[in-house]
């Protein structure tokens, strides 16, 4: 891709408005424009972020046995009236009327349609148990929107149900989401720490967070620091981390004994990135969804949701991984693998071999974003380096010469300076 050719607004002062760090780097770098107070327009650069970061969640939620559906963002009121919730939920939903009077919402959540879809879907016990997810706009007209997408009134989630037919199968089904959690965060390069939570509005009994440690998180957390030790990749870690102390301040404040010993009590910022529940029968008792059973007795599913943020994501990444230059993009989250500056465009020799290099990384399985503008070299590598892109390639007149370009990894500022051909070996896909 073209630089010259694309969309890329950045900004050279760190705008007044955003009080934290990502929501400056998101600002600057060209991810997002706000459009109302918690509502954003996702640029080129920073919807393929989001998409890479949706086809991370995707991939492990279908590995869980998840399957994929679409609900729409508008629901009719009556749908939560059968719930109960439409009282309940107060001034933080979003109530609309069309032209016929009719009362309708813009989707804070979808248990109650998922569950009626389910209800009006299913006709036999056999068809459980069964886990459907999808990837929607929300909104929730928070009363303090702020952190800019980490604090969104319109916000993107992954929200995935759960059916199931006895309690061992829905706390199967519980498991099942936990470990694609831990899996999930992991693939982005994350260490997600799970802590025990209260299930607010949502309701039920059993609920974790998931939280990315950052100092400007919202939430204050105390942990028992073994979990600093678990080895993400050990297939036993989701077990580990379920067996270790992980609880907000205000939690844990509750508790009337900690038993973790003070010394291994670490204390630390956390941003929730998801959050799990367990709510059994609250959602299918009261929209009526029941099924006959094998020996004809009925049975009402027991059920959870499971929730990840990935528009927040995009800001909780850049908490956890940027430096002064800028955002440092983990590789599986990168909007392209490869920045690559041409440092004269008005150069045909520098010219050809920018375009070959482009061609070429691009045929090994690359994504490049090359700057073909016409600026000066400090500007172009300041850019390069607030946009973070994992690998930044250099084809300058020097270079072209030696038959060389130089390569940087953004992550540490790294730089070797390669043949082509070594180019491609090192970081061709
Ligand atoms: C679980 C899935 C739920 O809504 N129902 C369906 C359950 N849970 S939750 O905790 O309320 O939200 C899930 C995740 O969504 C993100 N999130 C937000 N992101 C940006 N702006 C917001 N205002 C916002 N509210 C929630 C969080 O990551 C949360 O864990």
């Amino acid at each position: 891709m073209r630089l010259s050719r694309y969309f890329l607004p950045l900004l050279k002062e760190t705008p007044a408005t955003a009080e934290i760090v990502s929501h400056q780097l998101m600002l600057r770098a060209g991810l997002v424009r706000q459009v109302a107070a918690g509502i954003y327009a996702w640029l080129p650069l920073g919807l393929k972020v989001l998409q890479r970061i949706t086809d991370i969640v995707r991939r492990e939620q279908e590995r869980a046995g998840a399957v994929e559906m679409l609900m729409p963002t508008i629901q009719p009121a009556e749908l939560w009236r059968e719930s109960g919730r439409y009282d309940a939920y107060g001034p933080e939903m979003l109530r609309l009327t069309d032209r016929r009077g009719r009362e309708l919402l813009y989707g804070p959540t979808n248990e109650e349609m998922v569950t009626a879809i389910v209800r009006d879907g299913i006709r036999s016990y056999r068809e459980l148990p069964l886990t459907l997810f999808h990837v929607q706009w929300k909104f929730r007209d928070e009363i303090r929107p702020r952190f800019g997408v980490m604090r969104g009134r319109e916000f993107l989630m992954k929200d995935a149900y759960s059916f199931d037919l006895d309690e061992a199968g829905a706390r199967a089904s519980y498991e099942a989401q936990f470990l694609a959690y831990l899996r999930t965060f992991a693939a982005m390069g994350l260490r997600a720490l799970p802590v025990r939570a209260p299930t607010g509005p949502i309701g039920g009994e059993l609920s974790h967070e998931f939280h990315i440690l950052a100092d400007t998180g919202e939430s204050e957390l105390f942990y028992d620091a073994a979990i600093d030790e678990v080895d993400l990749a050990d297939p036993d870690a989701p077990q580990r981390l379920r067996g270790l102390y992980a609880m907000e301040a205000e939690e844990h404040a509750r508790a009337a004994r900690c038993p973790v010993p003070a010394e291994r009590l670490a204390r630390r910022r956390g941003i929730e990135v998801g959050h799990i529940f367990f709510f059994g029968t609250k959602y299918s008792a009261a929209l009526g969804l029941a099924l006959p059973g094998p020996d004809g007795r009925t049975i009402t599913p027991l059920c959870g949701s499971y929730g990840i943020g990935l528009s927040r994501l995009v800001g909780a990444i850049i908490e956890a991984s940027h430096d002064s230059a800028g955002i440092v993009w983990p590789d599986a989250v990168a909007p392209f693998d490869v920045g690559l500056v041409n440092l004269r465009p008005d150069d045909p020799v520098c010219t050809a071999l920018a375009d070959e290099v482009e061609r070429r990384l691009t045929a090994a399985g690359r994504s490049v974003l090359h700057d073909d503008r016409d600026l000066r070299a400090g500007e172009k590598f300041a850019s390069m380096d607030l946009i973070g892109l994992p690998w930044m390639v250099t084809v300058g007149p020097k270079g072209v010469a030696a038959g060389v370009v130089e390569l940087k990894r953004r992550a540490t500022g790294e730089r070797h300076e390669l043949s082509v051909e070594s180019l491609l070996a090192r970081i061709g896909a």
